[in-house]
């Protein structure tokens, strides 16, 4: 099967309403959410073409379930899971459960489920499992961009000791899943320029939870838990919340000390973050807006000058509203307070090594011309690129020798940032992916704990990823 053939699909559907500009309707009630009961979930997801609603039209794309973004999964530690994921797509695919520290022989980026086959994952959330906003996506190589950019994801919950924190309890929830489209009056998704694709594709129509400018309910007096999930194939979000507090609470593998006021939140894809905003400023519609953000693509655009926008299919960076809060009467008549305190972040050991990992723009013959490396290798199946010891624990500097941004992703262990260009980081917190900008210096500090096996690391912009900016790590006894 070729590469970047999945999106040709079926004929020209009907044509569709004008999308609507202005904020519409509240968190889809039918969205479907599968949490877990008695300690188990079993559930089914199908992966499948074809047309579904999304913002006030129809689209033709992929969906789980028929949903975009997909169900909403919601576990906790010690959950039994059995998941049968159905391809009903006319390429491979599989299942990423980006955020699980699970065994990589189950969250498995190898695994290939052939169109028409079904496969049954079965596992164990560990018991001990922080609490976190995580999300699945497919992982099938080559083909990762363009599933993840047709619409295949959804969120995963995994709730623990961090809600029981009493003001925790009395929040109310919602969850922002952050995508981009690229599609044609009538809902076709746009042919993407090998440019685009290049440098990572993005569309010009930014959902959230697969709708244009949704609201999102604040309780005057309350406090809103608000989980934002990066699943954009390429496109880094630059938000804010102008003239409404917004305060950090936990980062893509849990929670933060205590809640840290931001100005701007900056996503690269694949990050996720909660964020508590208390309901106590006057009642109305506060906008959080998406800032044009430059990965590293701005020099060489002003280069070509303005007809490469249309040439190439690259969107240009533009202010829009990604969602709306909008105030709510409650019966509540005193503001709920922030926590104070939420969980401690312990600080790893001092590492037994340190590795460097380059990545660059380059060639790599023995794994095909791709142009893009870590340490100059291109991603090889079979080929293992670092070999490590369960129960160390590593400090990985990743030199991002290039012009354009390289969001870094190790699956399976989650690791704490230590410093950002030499300058050691101050706010300590769990991750699984770290933006690097253009010629940044991250370095990373990681604990292989529970798990062996080969599982990757790689950039979250996902045709950097297709186009082998991947590597195998092997964990070791
Ligand atoms: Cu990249």
């Amino acid at each position: 099967m070729k590469r970047r053939t999945l999106l040709g699909l079926a004929a020209a559907m009907p044509v569709a309403t004008l999308l609507s500009q202005c904020a519409s309707r509240r968190q889809s009630p039918s969205w479907q959410r599968l949490k877990s009961q008695n300690g188990r979930l079993d559930l089914s997801l199908k992966a499948q073409a074809g047309p579904i609603q999304l913002a006030n039209q129809q689209a033709n794309l992929l969906s789980y379930n028929g949903q975009v973004p997909g169900p909403i999964l919601e576990l906790r530690g010690g959950d039994r899971v059995r998941l049968t994921l159905d391809n009903q797509l006319s390429a491979p695919t599989n299942l990423h459960y980006h955020g699980l520290h699970i065994s990589p022989d189950i969250d498995n980026v190898f695994r290939e489920i052939p169109p028409g086959e079904k496969y049954r994952y079965e596992f164990e959330v560990p018991q001990d499992h922080p609490a976190i906003t995580g999300w699945y996506h497919p992982h099938y190589h080559l083909m990762v961009a363009d599933q993840v950019f047709g619409g295949l994801a959804g969120p995963l919950i995994i709730r623990g000791e961090l809600d029981e924190i009493p003001e925790l309890q009395q929040a109310t929830e919602a969850i922002l899943v952050l995508q981009d489209f690229a599609l044609d009056d009538s809902g076709e998704p746009l042919a993407i320029h090998p440019l685009a694709e290049r440098w990572g594709r993005e569309g010009d129509l930014l959902l959230g939870n697969g709708q244009q400018n949704p609201v999102i309910e604040l309780p005057q007096n309350g406090l809103l838990r608000l989980r934002l999930i990066n699943a954009s194939a390429s496109r880094i979000y630059q938000l804010q919340l102008p003239e409404h507090p917004w305060y950090l609470m936990a980062t893509d593998r849990g929670a933060i000390a205590e809640p840290r006021e931001l100005e701007t939140l900056t996503l690269s894809p694949g990050e996720r973050a909660e964020l508590l905003i208390p309901g106590d400023r006057p009642p109305g519609n506060y906008a959080i807006e998406s800032l044009p953000y430059d990965r590293g693509t701005g020099e060489m655009m002003a280069a070509f000058g303005e007809q490469i926008f249309q040439m190439s299919g690259v969107v240009q960076p533009r202010q829009q509203t990604i969602a709306t809060l909008r105030y709510v009467t409650s019966d509540r008549s005193e503001p709920l307070p922030l926590p104070k305190q939420l969980l401690p972040v312990d600080p790893l050991p001092s590492p037994s090594r340190t590795r460097e990992f380059l990545l660059d723009h380059g060639l790599d013959f023995e794994a095909g011309v791709t142009g893009f490396t870590i340490n100059g290798k291109s991603f090889m199946a079979g080929r293992v690129n670092t070999q490590v010891k369960l129960g160390e624990t590593e400090d990985w500097r990743i030199i991002n020798k290039a012009s354009l941004d390289h969001p870094f992703h190790l699956h399976t262990n989650r690791f704490q940032v230590v410093s950002r260009n030499g300058k050691p980081e101050k706010n300590l917190a769990w991750k699984d992916t770290v933006a690097i900008a253009g010629y940044e210096t991250v370095t990373l500090r990681v604990r292989f704990d529970d798990f062996v096996g080969k599982t990757v690391y790689h950039c979250h912009i996902l045709d950097h990823e297709d186009y082998g900016m991947m590597g195998i790590v092997e964990i070791n006894v």
